[in-house]
């Protein structure tokens, strides 16, 4: 497992980065690689499960942060998850920590005046970045999503997994359960 990472995460930039280098990746702009694997808070540094039940120790999680020229895409590949199980995803603002809650808010582009944000004027997939995924009959999974906006002087500092499916519905738009895991990303 260890040496296929290098392997997978060379083939995922290959084909991210590759065929739009020239065309969208503005000069001197990086591509934000994580890789790392789930440990408990005691000995975690950079991916933290919170719930060994739904993301067990040494699980995996690549996280590919792409600035485009008005977008960012996101790609989150996990793996060693609960087999055909769907998880929420978001990027957040802070990078994680011990506790689930560390990594704050989500990040949001355009930020809700009301906090905690469960207006799907704010709380929606253009504004933030969600990641849902469902896993494979072997625990794998693979998503992509793209915003129409970069990062500025506020940047997203991890992606949290949720037990859940994120709500869209007003009054829970965002929501997704437990935060099961985090893992620390340089956006
Ligand atoms: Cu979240």
């Amino acid at each position: 497992m260890k040496r296929l990472i290098p392997l997978f995460v060379g083939g995922v930039l290959a084909a991210m980065v590759t065929p739009t280098a020239s065309a969208d990746v503005p000069q001197g702009s990086g591509v934000a690689v994580t890789v790392a694997r789930f440990a408990t808070p005691d000995t975690a540094t950079k991916a933290y499960t919170y719930d060994t039940a739904l993301i067990a120790p040494g699980a995996v999680a690549l996280v590919l942060a792409t600035p485009l020229r008005r977008s960012t895409k996101t790609l989150l590949s996990v793996h060693g998850l609960i087999p055909n199980r769907t998880y929420g995803a978001h990027a957040h603002q802070r990078p994680c920590g011990a506790l689930a809650t560390d990594a704050g808010a989500h990040h949001q582009h355009v930020v809700d005046p009301s906090q905690p944000s469960v207006d799907p004027a704010y709380a929606n997939p253009e504004n933030e970045i969600w990641l849902d995924f469902t896993t494979d009959d072997r625990g794998r999974a693979l998503v992509d999503t793209v915003v129409p906006w970069r990062f500025a002087d506020r940047r997203a500092g991890s992606v949290v997994i949720h037990a859940q499916p994120t709500a869209t519905e007003p009054g829970k738009a965002g929501t997704a359960g437990p935060r099961v895991g985090c893992a620390t990303v340089k956006f």
